[in-house]
């Protein structure tokens, strides 16, 4: 199904990270993952194998979270009654794929606590797509249909992965994610299709948010540091740039088929090979958004820990129900 990017044909990379491992143990659980075996929170597993797990659905439960805020910004502002009621069921979803995850994390170690302070402090982090502003409502229409389809391409791939919990909250986040990109297409079509003003704003909005997209596979594989053993311990089961290219093979035509244009002239399918040719996106300002420089990661992340402040009287009242607590509303 995917391209074969990522070997690593004398072991270097996994005789390195897996030094310290018992090599029995370790050969069961390789050979438990070449035979298609899911690995659950008890079974053994290697260092590596955990620290990786943990580092990626941390990262994907914030990103849910996160994710939640651009678009949350529109529910007020939702033309329509029926609009508005889709949009607030979008993002409660995308907060419950939050709590599935970080329930996933955790059964490797990790505390939520200890993953909500990472997030809020800045140490972790989430998807790059997150650090922009949804300007008007046909930001709201590309986020839903195109950022959900990159995310469903990728999580579609991923739940048939190694790891049971990771793979059973992806199985039924894809199921939800799959209304939301219909939600998404449906609104990108009106616009498309609807006033001149409405279609250049469309317009607009795909102009601006093509690169971010681009960049939300991840660096192109030659870069990526983390594949090689996503990949063979079948954590990722396709390398960043097969799921870009499944992306774009998907999304391209239907979103030229709505007439609509792309940013990139080199954009083109190259027959022969099947891939797709495209001018690389400024990977220096995906590293600058990645690592808190965006046009909004500060936003976003004041927004958390507000959230988080606002939330501390629950969270103890919770713990500790016989005791009063003044909260922000008393
Ligand atoms: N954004 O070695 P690489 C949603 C980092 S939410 C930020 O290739 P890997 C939705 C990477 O972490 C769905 N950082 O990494 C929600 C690493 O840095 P660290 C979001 C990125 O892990 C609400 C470094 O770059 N999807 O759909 O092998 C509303 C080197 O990269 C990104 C997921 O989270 C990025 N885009 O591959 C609407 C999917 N890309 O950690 C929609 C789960 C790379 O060493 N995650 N980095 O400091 C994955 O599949 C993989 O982690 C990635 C990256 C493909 C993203």
């Amino acid at each position: 199904m995917y391209g074969n990017a990522y070997v690593d044909p004398e072991n270097k990379i996994v005789n390195s990270i897996t030094a310290n491992e018992d090599p029995i143990k370790l050969a069961e659980f390789e050979s438990r993952i070449a035979a298609g075996d899911k690995i659950e929170p008890m079974d053994w597993m290697p260092a590596e194998y955990k620290k990786q797990l943990v580092r990626m659905i941390e990262q994907h439960a914030h990103s849910e979270i996160i994710g939640a805020l651009p678009e949350g910004t529109w529910i007020t502002r939702a033309p329509g009654f029926r609009r508005k009621l889709a949009l607030m069921a979008k993002v409660q979803d995308e907060i419950g794929h939050g709590q599935l995850l970080y329930s996933a994390a955790e059964t490797l170690g990790k505390s939520r606590e200890a993953m909500t302070n990472d997030l809020i402090t800045g140490k972790s982090k989430y998807s790059n797509v997150f650090n922009y502003p949804a300007k008007t409502w046909a930001d709201s229409a590309v986020i839903a249909w195109l950022i959900d389809a990159g995310a469903i391409v990728n999580q579609l791939a991923n739940s048939k992965g190694s790891y049971g919990p990771y793979c059973r909250a992806l199985d039924r986040i894809c199921a939800e994610e799959s209304f939301h990109l219909k939600y998404g297409h449906d609104n990108v079509v009106f616009l498309a299709t609807g006033t001149p003003v409405q279609r250049a704003m469309v317009q607009d909005a795909l102009n601006r948010w093509w690169e971010p997209i681009m960049h939300f596979f991840g660096p192109p594989d030659k870069e990526s540091i983390h594949s090689a053993t996503l990949m063979r311990w079948k954590v990722k089961m396709g390398s960043n740039d097969d799921m870009r290219n499944m992306f774009l093979d998907m999304y391209v035509p239907k979103i030229w088929d709505l007439g609509l244009t792309l940013p990139d002239e080199n954009l083109h399918k190259n027959e022969e090979t099947g891939r797709w040719e495209y001018t690389e996106p400024n990977w220096e300002v995906f590293k600058q958004v990645i690592n808190g420089n965006g046009p909004c990661n500060k936003e976003r992340l004041a927004v958390r820990r507000k959230a988080e402040e606002n939330g501390r009287w629950v969270r103890k009242a919770l713990a500790k129900p016989s005791e009063k607590y003044v909260t922000p509303l008393s």
